[in-house]
This record gives structure tokens, C-alpha cells and sequence, in this order.
């Protein structure tokens, strides 16, 4: 096992890390930009190193950087936790060369579900369920066209470099073909410096069902359920549930095996995440994200087990402490994201947190880099706290979260915890009731956004 371990992140998720490690008996190095010297993450460390200015550029995705600052301290390993240069597969590549060890997958792994065409190919030629659409890149408008009409419209054009929503196009029918093809390309080339695309048909109301599993890099592999994710607004998620409320133990069972066994045959090493769609009792393979994901706690929480720990065990050579038949699912629970943004346009809203006060009690967990006293800097993502409840069924992980959003203050900037108070009055909320179109629809007759 490691002696000591670098964690190349901030906030709420480095926190994170150095609690699994410190309960392991690892020491912590954190690392952070001038403008968070103050930070939590910074002060619950062992050590600290200043790795540059304000800037994510010039600081927490400064490879040479975190690469010193290993050296400095002896720090043997490298938690990214999520974001910056997790997955990045250069960065990992460069530690593996500095004999680090990367706390994650390997570069080859980070590399294939990178490009959506490689994850997709790859995918179903591991029995996994995916879209129905183009076989490979679609490289001439008139191949495009071609599969419109033999698909059938709407269908999504995508870019291979792109996801999580980032180079998307929408042809509902032949005339809006050559439009979204050509955007959908130009777009791949501007952002990520790749035209190549993809098609699918569209689907139109689905769900978004994410399935967590977990390997040890030596073909041993298990899942952990799903977490149904849909509740988003332009492609950020707010309120993330485990086990999904529209999915069936018998469903689960069949998808999570099917999952498994497919990261188990490529030798995945650690947590990932297979991204479906779910419509009319299908899913669909769109994404694998090859990181610990922000939500990763609602699964923690309805099976008991420390994802982080288990992240740090394999990536030091040990074996999972858990087989699939020791994975059971025990109540439900939910997730919201405490982003400091204004409503109703989310706009960011950084500043000083004059008060602060984590909420508490059975089933409730704060996962939150915040204090009295803080201040937020402008510099990074507005994410300031997750809170996560747990209860032995839905309704009691509902009332739990209403009971908790009230004990929760946060004083001085302005959250998005009012959206969770209007939400919690919804009746599709309360029933599960919802796709990924639903919370815009709601934004949008409610507060007026978008
Ligand atoms: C789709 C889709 C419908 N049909 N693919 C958006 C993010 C990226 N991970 C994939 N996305 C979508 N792909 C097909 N064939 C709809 C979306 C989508 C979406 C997916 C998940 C959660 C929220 C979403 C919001 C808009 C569109």
C-alpha cells in the first residue's frame, strides 16, 4: 500500500480523498493555485504545495507542476478526482514515465472511451447494448443524408471528440441534414480539433441511467447499480438518485452483468461509469466515463461501500474488498448539487460565505469544502457542496432531503438550494415521474429560464 498520496484537485472532492486515505493510514499531499491557499482541502492535508496562479491552466492542469510537486514531497500516487486532468490520458502516460502511479484507469483505457466512435465500436463488440446509427464515422453529407432516410428522422449527429453534450446536432428531418451535419463537424474541429462525426437515431424522452462499475485490472469486475441522472440543465446535473426509479431489480441485474462482465474483459482497473439512455424499457449505450464520478455517493450509500477507498486499493495492487455477491442494495438515495449560482439563469456567484452551517442527523451526509468565513473564488467550477441523503425507502430519502435542505445554511452568496425547496413541491419529483427533458421544461414555465 502507498506510504503517501498527491491529490491533484480542490474543493469538496480533494476533501474527499484525504478522508479515505486517512482512514487507510495514507498521508495526503495537497496541492493548490495561490488563490487557494485558504482553501479546506488545503488545511485537512498533511502537507500542502502551491503549484501556481489562479488559473485551472497554470495550476491544477499543470502537469509539470503536480509532477514536482511528487517529487518534493515522495508522494507516490496520483488521486485526479474529477475534472482537470482526470481524464486525461497524456497526463497519466507522463506519470506512468515518472514511476507514479496513476489512482485510475490505464492511458489506453482513458484514450478508447475518449473518442465516442472507439467507446461505441468497442462497446458493442462487448455485447453492450448501444443506439442504433452509423457503423463508425460518417465522413460526406451525402453518406449522412443516406442514413437519415434509411434510419428514419430525428437523428443526432455527434462529435467523436466531443460528450457530455459538447458537439451535438439535432436533424429532425432531410432538411435540417446538411445544417447539423456541417455544424455538428465544424464544431468537432473548432473545439476539440476533430471533424469526425457520428450518427444516430434520436431518441426523444428518455431517461438518463448511468451504471457504476468498478474493476481491478486483472479481469475481475463487478457493478454497482445504476443512478438515474435525468434531472439536468444544459448538460449539469442537479438532483441524482440510486437505485432509479423506473428501473426494475430484474433490469438491473441483466445491464449491470452485462457491464461488468464487458469492463472484466478489457481489464479495467478502478471506478467507471457506463453512460445509457433508457426509453421504453431499452438501454442504450452512449458514453463510458472513465473517472469517479461528482455523484458517486448515492451509490456509496444504498451499498455501503467507499468507492475512494477501493480506488486507492486497486491502483496500489490489492483486490477489491468486495465480489459482486457481496453487493446489496439497502434503501435509496439522493443527491443535490449546492452550486453558488443565482436563479433563475444559474448565473455564477462567487463571494464571501458569511455563514455556514452543514446539516446533519440519521441518513444525512455533506460532502462540502466550505466555512464560515470562506470566500468562493471566480476561478472555478460553482459547485460548493453535495448533499446526500439516505433512507430506507424513496418517500423517506424525500422527506430526509426537505428536512435537511431546511438545517442547511449557507449565508452570503446566493445557491441553487431554493430550486431544491420548489422541486421537492413537484409531484413528478415525488414520483420519479421525469426524463431528461423534464427540468428544463420546468426552468423554462417556472422561472422563466432558457
Ligand atoms: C442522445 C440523446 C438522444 N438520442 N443521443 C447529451 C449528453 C451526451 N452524453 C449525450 N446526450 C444525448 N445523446 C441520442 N441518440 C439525447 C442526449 C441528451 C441528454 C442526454 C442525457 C442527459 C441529458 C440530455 C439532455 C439533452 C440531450
Amino acid at each position: 500500500m502507498f506510504e503517501k498520496i498527491l491529490i491533484a484537485n480542490r474543493g469538496e472532492i480533494a476533501l474527499r480523498v484525504v478522508r479515505a486515505a486517512r482512514e487507510m493510514g495514507i498521508a495526503t499531499v495537497a496541492v493548490h493555485s495561490t488563490a487557494d491557499s485558504d482553501a479546506m482541502h488545503v488545511r485537512m492535508a498533511d502537507e500542502s504545495v502551491c503549484i501556481g496562479p489562479p488559473s485551472g491552466a497554470q495550476s491544477y492542469l499543470s502537469v509539470p507542476a503536480i509532477i514536482a510537486a511528487c517529487e518534493v514531497t515522495g508522494a507516490e500516487a496520483i488521486h485526479p478526482g474529477y475534472g482537470f486532468l482526470s481524464e486525461n490520458a497524456g497526463f497519466v502516460q507522463v506519470v506512468e514515465d515518472h514511476d507514479l502511479t496513476f489512482i485510475g484507469p490505464t492511458a489506453e483505457h482513458i484514450r478508447i472511451m475518449g473518442d465516442k466512435i472507439t467507446a461505441k465500436d468497442t462497446m458493442k463488440k462487448l455485447g453492450v447494448p448501444c443506439v442504433p446509427g452509423s457503423d463508425g464515422g460518417v465522413a460526406t453529407l451525402e453518406e449522412a443524408k443516406r442514413l437519415g432516410e434509411e434510419m428514419g428522422y430525428p437523428v443526432i449527429i455527434k462529435a467523436t471528440a466531443g460528450g457530455g453534450g459538447r458537439g451535438m446536432k439535432v436533424a429532425q428531418n432531410a432538411g435540417e441534414m446538411e445544417k447539423a451535419f456541417l455544424t455538428a463537424r465544424a464544431e468537432g474541429k473548432s473545439n476539440f480539433g476533430n471533424d469526425e462525426v457520428y450518427i444516430e437515431k434520436y431518441l426523444t424522452t428518455p431517461r438518463h441511467i448511468e451504471i457504476q462499475v468498478f474493476g481491478d485490472g486483472k479481469g475481475r469486475a463487478v457493478h454497482l447499480g445504476e443512478r438515474d441522472c435525468s434531472l439536468q440543465r444544459r448538460h449539469q446535473k442537479v438532483f441524482e438518485e440510486a437505485p432509479g426509479p423506473a428501473i426494475s431489480a430484474e433490469e438491473r441485474a441483466a445491464i449491470g452483468k452485462t457491464c461488468a462482465d464487458a469492463v472484466a474483459r478489457i481489464n479495467y482497473t478502478g471506478a467507471g461509469t457506463i453512460e445509457f439512455l433508457y426509453e421504453n424499457g431499452e438501454f442504450y449505450f452512449i458514453e463510458m466515463n472513465t473517472r469517479l464520478q461528482v455523484e458517486h455517493p448515492v451509490t456509496e450509500a444504498i451499498f455501503g461501500v467507499d468507492l475512494v477507498r477501493e480506488q486507492i486499493r486497486v491502483a496500489s495492487g490489492m483486490e477489491m474488498s468486495f465480489q459482486q455477491e457481496d453487493l446489496t442494495i439497502n434503501g435509496h438515495s439522493i443527491e443535490v448539487r449546492i452550486n453558488a449560482e443565482k436563479l433563475p439563469n444559474f448565473a455564477p456567484c462567487p463571494g464571501r460565505i458569511t455563514q455556514y452551517h452543514a446539516p446533519g442527523g440519521l441518513g444525512v451526509r455533506m460532502d462540502s469544502a466550505l466555512y464560515d468565513g470562506y470566500s468562493i473564488p471566480p476561478y472555478y467550477d460553482s459547485l460548493i457542496g453535495k448533499l446526500i441523503v439516505h433512507g430506507r425507502d424513496r418517500p423517506e430519502a424525500l422527506a430526509r432531503l426537505n428536512r435537511a435542505l431546511g438545517e442547511l445554511i449557507v449565508d452570503g452568496v446566493d445557491t441553487t438550494v431554493p430550486l431544491f425547496h420548489a422541486l421537492l413541491q413537484e409531484e413528478d419529483v415525488l414520483t420519479g415521474n421525469y426524463n431528461i427533458h423534464w427540468l428544463e421544461h420546468w426552468l423554462e414555465t417556472n422561472l422563466g429560464d432558457g
